[in-house]
C-alpha cells in the first residue's frame, strides 16, 4: 500500500514539444514526495466544437506561426506550481478542484486547458508510478470493470483533416464480428490495405490525411460509401456482419446560416434535407455509428433524428457535449442523442473527464474515448478507455505511430491482464451492433 501523504507534490515542470502535426504542445512533468514521477503529452483537436475549454496559444505569428504555448507552460511553472506545492493536495480530484478553482473561468482560460490538463495528467501517471501499477489499474483497481474496448478505426479521413478535400470528416470501421482484439486489427489491416489498393488502381492515391486514414480523392460524398464497402468486400468480409460504416460527419464544420453546405455537391441543405440524406446513406451501406450528425447548435435537428434512428444506430454527439457534464445532462434529458465522444482536453481535467464517462454510464449511454487529430505519443488514453470500461476507442487510423502506439497500448495491457491470471473481456461481447440497449 502507498502511503496517501506521500502523494503530495515536489515539483511540476513543462515545456514545449510537437504534435503528430508538427505542431508545439506541452509536455509535463510532475514529481511527488516519493520520488515517483509521471509524464504527459496534450493533444489538439483540427475540427474543435465552440463549448469545449480553451487551448492557450500565444498567437505570436512569428513563432510557429501563433502556435507556441510559452504562456501556458509559463502558467505551470508559476502561478500553478507554487499553489498546488502550497496546498499539499494528495489525489487526482483534489489536485484536479484545486486547478479548477484556481482558473476559475467556465471554459479554463485563464490558465488554458492545455496547462491544467498536462498537470491533471502527469499527476496520474505519477501516481500509477508510485502504485507501481499500469496506469489503467491506478485508474480503477476493479478488475471485474477492465474491458478491452473495441476499436473504430479511420480508413478515409476528410473534413478538416484533409483540407476540406471532401465534407465527411471520418469513414471509419467497426469490426464488429470479431472475437478479440487481434482479430480485429487482422481485420482493420485487410480493409485498409485493400482500400489503399484499391485507390492505386483508380489512380486515386494522394497519399493519408491527418489521422492516417487515405487522403479523399473522391468526386462526391456518396463515393466514399461505395469504396468503403468494396473495399470491405475485397478484404474478404461482408459489410454489416463481419464490419460496419461508422462516420464522423462532423457536421458544426460546414453548417452556416441554417444550411449544411456540401461543398464537394455545391448543395445548400436544410436540416431536414441533410436528414433525408443521412436517411439514404443509412439505408444503402452498412452504418451502424453515426457522430456528430447535426451542427452543435441544431438540437431539433439531433432530437428528430435521435427519435428516428435512436433503437438502430449509435448516434454519438463529440462537438454537441465536448465531454461536459452539464451539457451531457441536458443532451440525455432532451434525448439528443445515445452516446458521447470523450476527449480529456476537450473538458481539461482528468476527473472531470471520469465523471462525464460515469454520467453516460448511468444513463444507459455509451462512452466512446477519443484521440485528438492531433496527436502524440502518450497513451493515456488506451489505458482510460480500459480503465473506465468505455467499450470503444477512437484513435484514426492503422498507420502512424501516434496512432499505432494506442492501438499497440492496448495490445500490452491485455498481456498485462492475462499475465495477471485474469480472462481480458472484449467489448465485442458486451457491446453489440445494431444498437441493443
Ligand atoms: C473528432 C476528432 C477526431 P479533432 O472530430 O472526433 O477525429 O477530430 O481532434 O480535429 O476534433
Ligand atoms: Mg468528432
Amino acid at each position: 500500500m502507498v502511503d496517501e501523504a506521500s502523494l503530495k507534490v515536489k515539483s511540476i515542470d513543462a515545456y514545449t514539444v510537437f504534435d503528430s502535426r508538427g505542431y508545439p504542445t506541452i509536455e509535463c512533468i510532475c514529481e511527488l514526495d516519493n520520488g515517483a514521477s509521471g509524464k504527459s503529452i496534450v493533444p489538439s483537436g483540427a475540427s474543435t466544437g465552440t463549448f469545449e475549454a480553451l487551448e492557450l496559444r500565444d498567437g505570436d505569428p512569428q513563432l510557429f506561426g501563433g502556435k507556441s504555448v510559452h504562456l501556458a507552460i509559463n502558467h505551470i511553472k508559476t502561478s500553478i506550481q507554487t499553489a498546488v506545492l502550497k496546498s499539499g493536495v494528495n489525489n487526482q480530484e483534489r489536485l484536479d478542484q484545486l486547478l479548477i478553482d484556481l482558473d476559475g473561468t467556465a471554459n479554463k482560460s485563464r490558465f488554458g486547458a492545455n496547462a491544467i490538463l498536462a498537470v491533471s495528467m502527469a499527476y496520474a501517471h505519477a501516481v500509477a508510478q508510485s502504485k507501481n501499477l499500469p496506469l489503467f489499474e491506478s485508474l480503477n483497481p476493479d478488475p471485474s470493470a477492465h474491458i478491452i474496448p473495441l476499436p473504430e478505426i479511420q480508413i478515409f479521413g476528410g473534413g478538416a483533416h484533409s483540407a476540406g478535400r471532401i465534407d465527411l470528416q471520418d469513414f471509419m470501421v467497426i469490426c464488429t464480428g470479431a472475437e478479440n482484439l487481434m482479430q480485429c486489427y487482422q481485420m482493420t489491416f485487410d480493409v485498409y490495405q485493400a482500400a489503399g489498393q484499391l485507390m492505386k488502381e483508380r489512380g486515386q492515391m494522394a497519399g493519408l490525411a491527418d489521422e492516417g486514414g487515405y487522403w479523399p480523392t473522391f468526386d462526391s460524398n456518396t463515393e466514399v460509401f461505395v469504396i468503403l464497402e468494396e473495399s470491405i468486400l475485397r478484404a474478404g468480409y461482408i459489410p454489416g456482419k463481419d464490419i460496419s460504416i461508422s462516420l464522423d460527419i462532423a457536421a458544426t464544420e460546414f453548417y452556416t446560416d441554417g444550411k449544411y453546405h456540401l461543398k464537394l455537391e455545391d448543395r445548400y441543405l436544410s436540416a431536414t434535407q441533410f436528414a433525408q440524406v443521412l436517411d439514404d446513406w443509412i439505408n444503402k451501406y452498412a452504418v451502424c455509428s453515426i457522430e456528430d450528425p447535426f451542427s452543435e447548435v441544431d438540437h431539433i435537428a439531433w432530437s428528430t433524428f435521435t427519435e428516428k434512428w435512436g433503437d438502430k444506430l449509435q448516434l454519438i454527439g463529440d462537438d454537441l457535449f465536448v465531454t461536459n457534464q452539464r451539457l451531457l445532462q441536458q443532451g440525455i434529458k432532451q434525448k439528443l442523442a445515445n452516446s458521447i465522444l470523450i476527449k480529456l482536453n476537450q473538458i481539461g481535467t482528468v476527473t472531470e473527464t471520469l465523471q462525464c464517462i460515469h454520467l453516460a454510464q448511468e444513463a444507459g449511454w455509451r462512452p466512446v474515448i477519443s484521440a485528438r487529430s492531433g496527436e502524440t505519443e502518450d497513451t493515456f488514453i488506451s489505458h482510460l478507455a480500459v480503465a473506465t470500461g468505455a467499450g470503444q476507442l477512437k484513435v484514426g487510423s492503422f498507420a502512424r505511430s501516434e496512432r499505432m502506439v494506442k492501438w499497440n497500448e492496448l495490445l500490452r495491457i491485455q498481456r498485462k491482464i492475462s499475465q495477471s491470471g485474469q480472462n481480458p473481456s472484449f467489448a465485442v461481447q458486451t457491446i453489440r451492433f445494431p444498437w441493443d440497449i
